[in-house]
């Protein structure tokens, strides 16, 4: 049983900078790389989509100029990988609220999510100013809404409900990881993982390579999975 959509939490690229007397912008930088290298082993295995938290709610408090660079990062990344992903039949998509972002981000983002939509390979999720308290508020605001307009019902089921996340068009999350050592969620997909296995890896993500994800893959995909069952 093969999963379909696997969400990672890439924490760690600071300290891993840090560890090697580099500054904390050079750990995104070598994050992002990285991205390229999970995403293709992804790609891989036959995963349809795969989530990337890339920038929470909360990242907005980092120093200015570390939240700069990384605005920046997706402009990097497409110049060096947009061939590479169409080669590979990549799609690249986001969730989040897109407005906060500066207009050149945005338009970056537009650019590569128009330019890879005829794709028909593997859904490439940014996460991009995510929180998921904060899709759930707006979830139930946009279901209140169709309520009042008589455009569905008041009969609300999770089926019903799902409808309303940014993640409605893609199956469930079967598989969270989360690099650098950390066990929390962090206000990543809390809907979404539910049911989802959990894998916390000590490894800092600029230090995950393509097999060992593969590995960690294969190694929950064994797990026996019950959803609350026998
Ligand atoms: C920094 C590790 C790729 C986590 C990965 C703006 C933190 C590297 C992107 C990216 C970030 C986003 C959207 C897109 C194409 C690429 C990215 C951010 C941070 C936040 F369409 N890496 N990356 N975006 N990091």
């Amino acid at each position: 049983m093969g999963f379909k959509h696997v969400a990672i939490i890439m924490d760690g690229n600071g300290r891993w900078a840090k560890a090697q007397h580099q500054q904390r912008t050079f750990g995104h930088l070598q994050g992002s790389e990285k991205v390229r290298e999970i995403a293709i082993a992804a790609n891989d295995i036959g995963i349809e989509v795969l989530t990337l938290y890339a920038f929470s709610t909360e990242n907005w408090k980092r120093p200015k100029e570390e939240v700069d660079y990384l605005m920046k990062l997706p402009d990097v990344f497409f110049n060096k990988f947009l061939k590479e992903l169409m080669a590979k039949n990549i799609r690249i998509q986001t969730i989040g609220e897109l407005e906060a972002f500066p207009d050149s981000t945005r338009q970056v983002l537009e650019r590569a999510i128009q330019t890879t939509s005829k794709n028909t390979g593997m859904i490439l999720c940014f996460a991009m100013n995510y929180g998921g308290q904060r899709e759930i508020i707006l979830a139930a605001q946009k279901y209140h809404e169709a309520v009042v307009n008589g455009i569905i019902n008041k009969d609300l089921s999770p089926e019903i409900f799902e409808q309303f996340l940014m993640t409605k068009d893609y199956h469930a999350v079967d598989l969270c990881i989360r690099t650098s050592g950390e066990q929390r969620l962090s206000n990543f997909l809390l809907w979404q993982l539910a049911y989802a296995e959990l894998i916390f890896e000590a490894l800092p993500w600029p230090e995950l390579t393509g097999d060992h994800f593969k590995e960690l893959v294969l190694d929950a995909t064994k797990r026996d999975r019950r959803f609350g069952g026998l």
